[in-house]
């Protein structure tokens, strides 16, 4: 038999078939190695449906791979001699294989990089990583366009991108004259009888075992299984991509800040899943939006402000995670340290809005951007919960999380935790915010006009607590000016009263009352 050349490994968010690990690839030298593994189902507890989705998926692609001709080892999750991680499965593996060079994609996770490092000497063989060429942005350019910055507003680097890539570009100037068309977005709440259902794929053979597996050996994680119905090829993603830009993108950006208890989906595009796992390649998603625009078939607003979203937002938090790790995920500007509340896990809560977008976070993995934000992070931010327990939370319940995404969003967009540099001002709102932009609280027990008092929208008193707390650190912060100005303008009685109120609340929370 031939020598093995390369083992090549590749994780469950690495399944593109254009993958650099995969780039010299040669089925008659080569063997592929993936691999189920409990450390990586269990380092956060997943939600069963990403569990159930990455496992799927990595199936499915194993399956791609053996049709092109590749060797591809594989190892599921309940194979007796599973050694259940990454390191100890590919020691394994190098002890049957006996490869050259073990061969490796960069992971999208600190830790997973960090691990890896040390397997050259564990192992007695050599490893290759290779950077993750399916991002605009090197870690290389990143820190270039980061050096001696002290201004770190995404705007100034999605236009980097724009001029890099050429999407939306008239020679160097924008299409339009403007490079964000942001004012012409976000209304609030409409209900629309005719936006056609989102496309959901019924589980096939491969999906059917996978979510019995998951049934059986992660019964205590959050989230239902009966509701599956992700891509978990290559070609159903396609489909996704194809029917958002088709039925979707023209209205992407009307109601990118909507709320609407019957449509947790709205106009949002879906494709998180798919771009994270590697079925969708980032910039080819990109130009089929922009050739929706030039076409004509879609306005200039909705698809600059969905490109904006991928070379902008998303190579942008992806270069701060890298740039600022390992020390990232634990910051905590305000100190804070209350547990998150139980019912992040149940959604059983007065609230109307966060029990709507638990309730829809526990049934499909998924909330869309400003539910993140607005509701599930603006409670925690408001409520003084460590932004640390945050970040796990985010990190186990969405389909598509993955440190790398998540923990900017998360400890920098959300929970302010980082000081200010994803954010000039903390994403904080009162429960004005959230009746303006969704139906939430015509159905909630709370009652969002009122200020303080046990019917009051706990929203309400939480946001000037908050202010109040953390005037040291925030009342100097220009963005801040008008509402610090207000809380002093107020008399001392109401500021007592907004302070009692949400003590009150707090109190009740940490005792575990239903709130
Ligand atoms: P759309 O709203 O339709 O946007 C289109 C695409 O743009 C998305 O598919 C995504 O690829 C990209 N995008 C949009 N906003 C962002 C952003 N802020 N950062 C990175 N990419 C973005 N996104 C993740 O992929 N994984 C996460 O774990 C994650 N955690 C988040 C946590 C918080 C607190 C917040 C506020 C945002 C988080 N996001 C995360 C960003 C965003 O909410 C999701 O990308 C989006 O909701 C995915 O749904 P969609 O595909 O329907 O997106
Ligand atoms: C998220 C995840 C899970 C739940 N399980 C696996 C797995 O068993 N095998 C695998 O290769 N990848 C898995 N992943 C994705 C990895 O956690 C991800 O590749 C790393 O965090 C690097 O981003
Ligand atoms: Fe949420 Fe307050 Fe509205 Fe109730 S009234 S849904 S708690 S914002």
């Amino acid at each position: 038999m031939t020598p093995i050349r390369h083992l090549i490994l590749i994780l469950g968010d690495q399944l593109s078939t254009g993958i650099s690990s995969l780039a010299d690839a040669d089925p008659a030298q080569d063997v592929v190695l993936m691999c189920e593994v409990m450390a990586e189902a269990t380092y956060v507890r997943h939600h069963k449906q990403k569990i159930a989705f990455i496992f799927s998926a990595m199936r499915h692609f194993a399956e791609e791979l053996r049709e092109k001709g590749f060797r591809v080892r594989y190892t599921r999750l309940d194979d007796g001699d599973n050694a259940g991680s990454f390191g100890a499965e590919v020691l394994r593996a190098v002890a049957d294989v006996a490869p050259q060079t073990i061969v490796v994609t960069e992971p999208g996770e600190w830790r997973v990089l960090d691990d890896m490092k040390h397997w050259q000497a564990e192992l007695r063989c050599p490893v290759e990583i290779r950077p993750d060429s399916r991002f605009l942005c090197s870690h290389a350019t990143f820190r270039q366009w980061a050096a001696g910055r002290r201004d770190f507003t995404m705007e100034f680097f999605y236009r980097e991108m724009r001029r890099r890539t050429g999407l939306l570009m008239e020679g160097d100037a924008p299409i339009g004259g403007r490079w964000n068309f942001d004012s012409e977005n976000r209304n609030p709440a409409r209900p629309d009888l005719f936006r056609p259902q989102r496309k959901r794929f019924p589980p096939d053979a491969i999906s059917r075992e996978v979510i019995a597996l998951v049934a059986e050996r992660f019964e205590g994680h959050i989230g239902r299984l009966d509701r599956f119905g992700f891509a978990v090829t290559r070609a159903q993603a396609e489909e996704v991509q194809d029917a958002f830009i088709a039925d979707y993108l023209p209205h992407f950006g009307e109601t990118q800040d909507a709320m609407l208890a019957a449509d947790p989906f709205l106009n949002h595009a879906l494709l998180s899943f798919y771009i994270n796992i590697g079925f969708l390649d980032p910039l080819a998603v990109c130009r089929a939006a922009e050739r929706e625009y030039l076409e004509g078939r879609a306005p200039i607003a909705a698809v600059e402000g969905f490109i904006r979203q991928i070379i902008g937002w998303r190579e942008y938090v992806r270069g701060v995670y890298w740039l600022k790790m390992p020390g990232y995920v634990e910051s905590n500007f305000f100190g804070n340290t209350r547990g998150l509340p139980g019912f992040y896990w149940t959604g059983e809560t007065d609230m109307r809005c966060l029990a709507t977008v638990i309730g829809e976070t526990i049934e499909h993995a998924y909330a869309h951007h400003i539910q993140r934000l607005m509701v599930t992070g603006n409670f925690a931010l408001l409520a003084g919960v460590d932004p640390y327990a945050v970040h796990e939370w985010y990190l186990e319940v969405y389909a598509d999380a993955y440190e790398w995404v998540e923990a900017p969003n998360v400890i920098g967009m959300s929970q302010f935790a980082d000081g200010g540099l994803l954010g000039s001002k903390p994403y904080a709102a009162s429960g004005n915010y959230i009746s303006k932009m969704s139906d939430y609280c015509e159905t909630c027990r709370y009652d969002v006009r009122k200020k303080t008092g046990e019917d009051a929208c706990p929203f309400n008193a939480l946001y000037w607590d908050f202010l109040d707390r953390n005037g040291a650190a925030l009342s100097g912060n220009r963005r801040l000016a008008q509402p610090y100005a207000t809380w002093q303008r107020m008399s001392d009685q109401k500021r007592h009263e907004y302070r009692a109120s949400a003590q009150g609340f707090l109190k009740r929370l940490d005792a575990g009352e239903r709130v």
